[in-house]
């Protein structure tokens, strides 16, 4: 009975293993689908390392930006290396149109955080920037050439996400 037992165990842990493995690849499958799903959304996309930047074109106000990718599952694009900026910056040049990014010193002004609420790490602000102008620019924009200006969350921008 005591080798029976453990036979039995053993053989379980091996099912459960085999179980889990099974799960992880059926798991894999579902997020690269969802990603591709939200990514058909938008029709321009620019990939770097793990991050997809997509956009379609449409435009809106930094309130309504973030709504938008937030309803496509995602959030707006919030760059943390200068290679992503690079994917960004590609995106805003093909629609010749500055957009919005997930960072913002709403909270405190000069302290500009992303959307978790963390400090940024990477900037690429344009020389005199940010300058908060007549004390009304909490938000932040990426220009066609890459480069960032704090500027009124008013504005009409590109709409671009990040998945
Ligand atoms: O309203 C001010 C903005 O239009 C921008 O004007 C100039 O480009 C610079 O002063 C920017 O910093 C400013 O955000
Ligand atoms: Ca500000
Ligand atoms: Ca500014």
């Amino acid at each position: 009975p005591k080798a029976e037992c453990c036979v039995t165990g053993k053989h379980l842990q091996n099912q459960i293993r085999n179980l889990q493995g099974q799960l992880k690849s059926l798991q894999d499958i579902i997020n690269k689908k969802h990603k591709g799903k939200t990514a058909k959304d938008f029709i321009n996309g620019s990939q770097i390392s793990e991050k997809l930047f997509a956009a379609n074109g449409s435009a809106g106000d930094y309130k309504t930006s973030k709504a938008t990718c937030s309803r496509a599952g995602g959030h707006l694009a919030s760059p943390r290396t200068s290679s992503e900026n690079g994917a960004i910056q590609q995106i805003i040049q093909r629609y010749n149109k500055a957009a919005y990014l997930d960072i913002n010193d709403m909270e405190t002004e000069g302290i500009f955080k992303y959307q978790s609420m963390e400090v940024i790490g990477y900037v690429n602000w344009a020389p005199g920037e940010p300058n908060d102008t007549g004390g009304g620019e909490d938000c932040v924009e990426m220009y066609t050439d890459g480069r960032w200006n704090d500027r009124s969350c008013e504005e009409e921008r590109l709409i671009i996400c990040e998945f």
